[in-house]
């Protein structure tokens, strides 16, 4: 039995995970044959990610009910503990917080789930329209930032990690309508 609360936040339970990954990997497959290779395609994929993001983080904050956060490294725990949940049905670890840094650690990953990359793709960002998505919902709530995979199961490495730097805070625009 699902707790309420619980699952009804979480679009990805909606789906079935397996077509979600499916979904996700048609995408990239695609990118890679109308890019033709792996750099553009990576930037593609965050481009994509931030035109989401930009949307998404109405629907967070309507749901999520978060008050404004103190610090970068509260703002990394509400992503990481309430955003990945509501959004990808995982929490991830936040580690290397500074002032204006942190990690997102994803010990699992929904978007790349049975995905082995062939040798040739070695340097695929996979899962960078993630960093798109972070990148676009914080500049959605004044913070811009730069994002990257530094690391990736999918290259051998144990977790699959986003860095978050903050670039900016940005002033919020006021349309006067004198
Ligand atoms: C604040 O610092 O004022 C709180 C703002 C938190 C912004 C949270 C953005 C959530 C983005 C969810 C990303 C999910 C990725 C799959």
């Amino acid at each position: 039995m699902r707790r309420v609360g619980e699952a009804a936040f979480s679009k990805v339970e909606k789906i079935n995970s397996e077509l979600f990954s499916l979904t996700y990997g048609a995408i990239v497959t695609q990118l890679l044959k109308d890019y033709e290779e792996v750099d553009a395609t990576n930037t593609q994929l965050e481009k994509m990610g931030y035109n989401i993001g930009v949307r998404l983080i109405d629907e967070f904050l309507a749901k999520a009910q978060v008050g404004n956060c103190g610090n970068f490294g509260e703002t990394a725990e509400v992503i990481a503990k309430v955003g990945f949940k509501m959004f990808l049905g995982i929490t991830a670890e936040v580690v290397g917080v500074s002032e204006k840094e942190f990690s997102l650690q994803l010990p699992e990953n929904p978007l790349a789930e049975f995905v082995e990359l062939p040798e040739q793709y070695g340097s695929l960002a996979y899962n960078n329209m993630l960093c798109g998505v972070l990148r676009g919902a914080l500049e959605m709530v004044q913070m811009r930032v730069e994002c990257s995979l530094t690391k990736d199961a999918l290259w051998g490495d144990e977790v699959t990690e986003i860095r978050v730097v903050l670039k900016e805070m940005m002033e919020e625009e006021y349309v006067d309508d004198d």
